[in-house]
């Protein structure tokens, strides 16, 4: 059983579509990030860097429980443990990694610090705007010309590449992006979206996604005090 110490966000929702792609059995705890939940003492005991996903494989490598945290980690300890997701073969193994790190390093940092300063900075910094929206429209180039030329970011299998870049993909509009300026990654999009077991994990805790203004109290946990407070 994997406990999946969550919240319906982009690098939520890789574990969520992870999980349901390879049917493994979990529980969602929910960690609601507006309200703080990311600073209890039970979610600071397998994430010292509080921030979601984290999970808890009740039958780890060894048999025992087994935590981690960093949603790269474990979508590549997942499909380890299936056999799923990522190929066997070196060079696409090791292919499938790179995109992964090409997410986990840039397209994650650089399109959430896009939607801070768009949409959550108190004050618009049309610097900080501006260079992170040419970042995020340089990302879909890159991801562009290499889904004009395989299938998917690893060739020609699906893999955890996908499920980390989509989540963060989708939604264009909400990155300023014009879809319609980067077809092949809309094909992408698309071919994804459609796979049941995506929009199976979608779903997760979707009832609680908001998108409503922060609170005064709800800035402070993100990106206040709160945040900020030693720990
Ligand atoms: N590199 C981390 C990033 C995780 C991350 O930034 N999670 C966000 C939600 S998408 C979070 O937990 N934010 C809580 C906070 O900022 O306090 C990973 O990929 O797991």
């Amino acid at each position: 059983m994997i406990e999946a110490w969550t919240w319906p966000t982009p690098n939520g929702h890789k574990l969520h579509i992870m999980l349901e792609e390879t049917g493994l059995p979990y529980k969602v705890i929910p960690v609601d990030i507006r309200a703080g939940d990311q600073f209890r003492p039970e979610f600071l005991a397998i994430t010292p860097n509080h921030r979601i996903p984290a999970i808890v494989d009740t039958e780890g490598p060894d048999g025992r429980p087994f935590k981690l945290f960093e949603s790269g980690a474990i979508l590549i300890y997942l499909a380890e443990k299936t056999g799923k997701f990522i190929p066997t073969d070196p060079v696409a193994r090791y292919t499938c990694l790179q995109w992964l790190m090409f997410q986990m390093g840039g397209v994650g940092p650089m399109f959430g610090q896009y939607n801070h300063f768009a949409n959550y900075a108190p004050e618009k910094i049309p610097y900080a705007i501006e260079r992170y929206s040419n970042e995020v429209k340089r990302l879909y180039r890159v991801l562009n010309k290499r889904l004009s030329e395989a299938e998917y970011l690893a060739g020609s299998e699906y893999s955890i590449a996908d499920i980390a870049t989509f989540p963060w993909a989708r939604n264009p509009q909400r990155r300023g992006v014009e879809i319609e300026e980067y077809p092949a990654v809309k094909r992408w999009l698309d071919a994804i979206a459609a796979r049941p077991a995506v929009v199976r994990g979608l779903q997760v805790l979707a009832d609680r996604a908001s998108q409503a203004p922060l609170t005064e109290e709800q800035r402070s946990i993100l990106f206040g005090t709160t945040q900020f407070a030693p720990r």
